[in-house]
């Protein structure tokens, strides 16, 4: 079975409405409000669609995230069963402070067919090469590194490897630099930062370190459609995630994931631009409509596209 192909324009109008409702907060230095902003948004358009929907990897725990939470219901309760994966606002201090790469994000597919997941961080790997056994979360940096650059026939000094810049990273980062890799930090937005391997255009060869695993889902549903590689392994660090994810079917908690594990079958992502970014445009104004940009994946298609919101413009 697919996916109704009318299922993409339908959650192009979600993700576009989210990222429109958050652009009004973008530099507010109001994180929070500008993330509130996009999952009301998100959560009403979801729920006036004909599907029954289950988000699955969404904002938290129900006693933590009263919308979106992980289990949530979503539609009117007529059409397709799916499972859901939701990210309001990815960068929210990207948009509270006006600075590049905000998005909303979703991805969806058949019931049963995403990671079910509690939010915890997730060690992962992406290249722009399908082929196994090339780079994989289980090497180390060094032979993932001289792997790729045989595979790719680019000395390690011409590859550039992306990772968020945080402390945690100091030592992969040291052995990267070692080797004379050429490194690109990223502060936040690690599903944007996991697809930058997909396009020569971004001149990015490997991403890897540790982020969000909900952030590590959707990042590998996109990627699933492009010819590139995706691994990743939760990091279950108290009881509490153990016990969750135990609840939700995960008894192996050092288990490395390979793509086909986290989506199995057909699946839709779409990622709208708040800020402009690497992968699509922020939100813009023209003329006295507001317009988005969105990047779709869909089996083995990669599109953007291009929406005229139709909504009053608040001067
Ligand atoms: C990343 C990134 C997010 O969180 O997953 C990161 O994609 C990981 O968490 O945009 P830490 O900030 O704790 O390192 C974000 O930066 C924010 O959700």
């Amino acid at each position: 079975m697919a996916l109704d192909k009318n299922l993409i324009d339908q959650f192009i109008k979600v993700t576009s409405k989210a990222a429109l409702s958050s652009s009004y907060l973008v530099g507010k230095k109001d994180k929070i409000a500008a993330d509130k902003a996009a999952v009301d948004s998100m959560r009403s358009e979801l729920n006036k669609m004909s599907i029954q929907g289950e988000i699955v990897i969404g904002e938290g725990e129900l006693d933590e995230a009263p919308m979106l939470y992980i289990g949530e219901k979503v539609g009117n309760k007529n059409g397709p069963e799916l499972d859901i994966a939701v990210d309001p606002l990815e960068g929210t201090n990207f948009a509270a402070n006006n600075l590049p790469g905000a998005l909303s994000v979703i991805a969806i597919s058949e019931k049963n067919n995403l990671l079910n997941a509690p939010e915890t961080y997730m060690e992962k790997i992406s290249t722009r090469v399908a082929e196994k056994n090339v780079v994989d979360l289980d090497y180390s940096i060094k032979k993932n590194i001289f792997n790729l650059s045989e595979y790719l026939n680019k000395k390690p000094e011409n590859l550039t490897a992306c990772i968020l810049k945080r402390p945690r990273h100091n030592k992969i980062v040291t052995e990267l630099r070692d080797l004379n890799v050429k490194i690109k930090f990223i502060s936040d937005g690690d599903v944007s930062g996991a697809l930058l391997v997909t396009d020569d255009k971004y001149s990015v060869d490997i991403f890897l370190g540790i982020g969000g695993g909900p952030e590590g889902v959707l990042a590998a549903t996109a990627l699933d459609a492009f010819n590139c590689s995706f691994q990743g392994r939760f990091l279950f660090e108290t009881d509490k995630d153990k016990k969750r994810a135990n609840e939700m079917g995960i008894n192996d908690f050092s288990k490395k994931y390979e793509l086909d594990e986290i989506v199995k079958g057909d699946s839709i992502f779409c990622a709208t631009g708040i800020t402009n970014g690497d992968l699509v445009s922020g939100i813009k104004i023209d003329e006295d409509n507001f317009i988005s940009e969105t990047l779709v994946t869909h089996k083995h298609s990669c599109f953007k596209k291009v929406v005229k919101l139709n909504q009053k413009i608040i001067r």
